[in-house]
């Protein structure tokens, strides 16, 4: 099966997603997702000008040799921008061999796993009591497991507090919107949180929080201890951890698990904090990870050292990538958890997809391939706007994490 053409597809339904298409001589297309949030037409050129003309000719059953001649070959490794672009076409290249082999790519991954793949929601307020009103609605909804972030006192906006509703949203057209974070009243009233969610919510359903990166290793020591009394299934990104020793710290210091990852591109980032047993969830997902066969080797050196698969799926990245990251969750030995923030309907007007949810869980479909179809006529209707995440500021103006 030779690949005839390749291309980019950039649009906004929504938000800004880049799609890579890749067609064949077998009259066969593959789609991958190559959507790197703020940094979107920075991938979309690595692919047009640089990596879509080598593969013209070539045999797109080759997955193996064309990642590594993408990876060795660049001379360049790494790093977010090259591995979303390589992650892209070796998606497009598993879509393109389910439909020749007219089998779902889970089958090609190693087959099922599990009746289906358990999700977790966002339940978001700009107070406590809206967050936990939002989870309510989420259980009643059937998930098993809901992500709460809320504004707390002294502190209206931390991470990931939205409209409000199903859909979370950060991204501002033009310009960053600056948001203030401090630690102080974050640490102080995070426990406050779950203390409430705990006594309302109950025991039943798994609960999480998300401190994006914005503490020091002692900070996010003692909030990982503070939670404790409320068994949360994770905290994630307490610190930024380009700095992996720094995760020794506040391991030694509190059992609440810990996930991290989401930002990392490549075994590399994360093989200390797997070998060393740092983190108990592995966040990297499909395409910013070098694609399924790369993440393949992430989980399987995560298993070595009981450590599971959670991976990023936030609505900055395409439904290409939430279908490839299913079919990866339904036929890994070592799942953990996923996240699914839902698309808006806009962005299912241009991505079809075959998966849906059910009792807490995402299936996929048994449709060849990914089961997800990109309508291109679709996608010309919302073009593509310029548009970037917050920043955060302490309150004395100083640049934080955001
Ligand atoms: C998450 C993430 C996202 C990121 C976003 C950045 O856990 O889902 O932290 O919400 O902020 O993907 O592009
Ligand atoms: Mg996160």
């Amino acid at each position: 099966m030779r690949i005839t053409d390749a291309r980019t597809l950039v649009c906004s339904p929504g938000r800004n997603f880049v799609t890579l298409l890749i067609e064949t001589d077998r009259g066969l297309r593959g789609y991958g997702d190559a959507t790197l949030n703020g940094r979107e037409l920075a991938v979309a050129s690595y692919l047009d000008d640089h990596v879509l003309p080598l593969l013209i000719g070539r045999d797109a059953t080759e997955i193996e040799d064309i990642w590594h001649s993408l990876y060795k070959g660049a001379y360049w490794r790494r790093g977010p921008v090259t591995m979303t672009a390589i992650g892209a076409v070796d998606v497009a290249l598993w879509d393109l061999k389910g439909k020749l082999l007219d089998t779902p790519v889970y089958n090609l991954l190693g087959g099922r796993a599990r009746r289906g793949v358990t999700v977790y929601g966002h339940a978001n307020g700009s107070t406590i009591d809206g967050a936990i009103a939002a989870a309510r609605g989420y259980i009643d909804m059937g998930y098993r497991a809901v992500r709460l972030q809320s504004g707390l006192p002294g502190l209206e906006q931390p991470y990931g507090v939205g409209r409000g509703d199903l859909y979370y949203e950060p991204a501002a057209p033009d310009h960053p919107i600056e948001e203030t974070f401090e630690p102080g009243p974050y640490l102080r009233g995070v426990p406050q949180l779950f203390e409430r969610a705990r006594a309302e919510l109950g025991w039943e359903v798994e609960l999480l929080h998300d401190a994006h990166h914005r503490l020091t290793p002692r900070e996010a020591a003692q909030l990982g201890k503070a939670l404790e009394p409320y068994q949360l299934f994770w905290l994630e990104d307490p610190v930024p951890a380009e700095a992996q020793e720094s995760l020794r710290l506040v391991r030694h210091h509190t059992v609440t698990p810990i996930a991290i990852g989401e930002v990392f591109n490549t075994i590399q980032d994360a093989h200390q904090l797997i070998g060393e047993q740092l983190l108990d969830y592995i966040r990297t997902t499909v395409a910013h990870a070098g694609g399924l066969t790369h993440l393949q080797r992430i989980a399987h050196l995560a298993e070595l050292y009981h450590v599971r698969t959670a991976c990023h799926g936030p609505t900055d990245l395409s439904p290409v990538n939430l279908g490839a990251a299913l079919h990866f969750q339904t036929a890994v030995h070592n799942f953990g958890l996923q996240e699914y923030m839902r698309h808006p309907e806009e962005a299912h007007e241009v991505f079809r997809v075959g998966y849906w949810l059910e009792e807490g869980m995402l299936h996929v479909s048994d449709s060849p391939g990914l089961g997800v179809e990109v309508d291109e006529e679709r996608a010309a209707d919302f073009p593509y706007q310029r548009a970037y995440l917050p920043v955060a500021r302490r309150w004395d103006g100083t640049v934080h994490s955001w």
